[in-house]
């Protein structure tokens, strides 16, 4: 048993010094030191030994798997060492390369109307002012004027959410829950951007959401000229020099005397297009000064404070800036449309 011990070892290392990589050294390992291995073989046979002899073959039977052992995990180091440089030279890094630049996105065409009206508007000294889409009832109707049984609280025309809670249909509660936090203090001079909601059939002047700007000033002597000038003011900035307005008598519920307020056409200068149906002037706001009872409800004594008001589509102004001809492509996120507004 001795001497099968002895060349089981020697066999063992013999073949270590062939191993050439990982699973060629565990075969060796199983072949020896495994459950059905050669040493195990071996020591099957201890239980025939004398009580003398057991000690001795049991000291030897370590020494052999110490021996095996220890070439085993030499051998181990050596192949894991080999695969760390393989994997160090495979995955070195040229960190002096020059960097892939970030694809940056651009700022979508609505939220630079957005921007382009605003800073027109700050640039006259206005503050923006937003509030919530989910609006009471309260603040989105009756505050402005339509009681009740007005046709245009319709459920059919809005989004309910309860009976006194909705989406709102325009940005004018904005307005009015800043009024109330002014405790009749003035001048208001505001401008409110955000989404609104209707229940429209979506088409390709139509959407269910769309984006509003809505503009309120209040102060004493604020008269419907005021309102004309700031008008003329802004649609110069934003289609240019010049550009004219022109004021059509109208009505809301919230203004008294109320205007519509055409620009003339951008794409024709005036001179009549296929844009502008040949009248060379295209519609772009409401306004008005505002109803008194609406001052009332706010806070502000109509008797000593009068007020100017007005709302715009973003998407309509967009359109006609520059030239779409569906609603629709504000809102489906073709890549090809939006990357068209990519600017500095
Ligand atoms: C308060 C008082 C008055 C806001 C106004 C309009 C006229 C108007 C439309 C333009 C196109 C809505 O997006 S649109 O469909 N808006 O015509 N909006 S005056 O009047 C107010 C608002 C708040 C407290």
């Amino acid at each position: 048993m001795k001497e099968r011990l002895v060349s089981l070892q020697n066999a063992a290392l013999a073949e270590l010094e062939d191993v050439a990589n990982p699973q060629e050294l565990n075969e060796v390992r199983v072949q020896y030191l495994g459950k059905k291995g050669a040493l195990t073989e071996i020591l099957r046979g201890m239980g025939q030994l004398s009580a003398e002899e057991r000690p001795v073959i049991g000291q030897l039977a370590n020494d052999v798997r110490a021996a095996i052992e220890g070439a085993l995990a030499e051998l181990q180091t050596k192949f894991d060492a080999e695969e760390t440089n393989r994997r160090l030279a495979q995955e070195k890094i040229d960190v002096t390369l020059a960097g892939r630049a970030p694809e940056t996105g651009t700022l979508h065409p609505l939220n630079w109307v957005i921007q382009q009206v605003e800073d027109i508007f700050v640039g006259m000294g206005y503050i923006v002012a937003e509030g919530p889409e989910v609006e009471r009832d309260y603040y989105n109707f009756e505050a402005l004027n339509l009681p009740k049984n007005h046709p245009a609280r319709d459920m059919q025309d809005s989004f309910y959410i309860t009976d006194e809670i909705l989406l709102r249909t325009h940005t004018s509660p904005v307005q009015v829950r800043t009024m109330e936090k002014m405790h009749g203090e003035v001048p208001v001079k505001i401008i409110c951007p955000g989404k609104v909601y209707r229940r429209d059939n979506d088409d390709a002047t139509h959407s269910h959401m769309f984006t509003q700007i809505e503009g309120l000033v209040i102060d004493k002597n604020v008269r419907m000229s005021d309102l004309k000038g700031t008008l003329l003011q802004f649609v110069q900035e934003m289609f240019g020099p010049e550009t004219q307005i022109r004021l059509r008598p109208s009505f809301f519920p919230f203004t008294e005397p109320s205007a519509e307020v055409d620009v003339t056409c951008c794409m024709c200068k005036g001179n009549g297009c296929r844009v502008c149906k040949q009248s060379g002037w295209l519609e772009i706001l409401g306004s008005g000064m505002v109803h008194p009872r609406v001052l009332e409800m706010a806070g502000y004594d109509p008797n000593e404070y009068t007020g100017f008001a007005f709302g715009m589509g973003v998407e309509r102004i967009a359109m006609l800036k520059y030239g779409v001809d569906d609603i629709r492509h504000f809102y489906t996120n073709d890549l090809r449309f939006l990357r068209q507004f990519a600017h500095d």
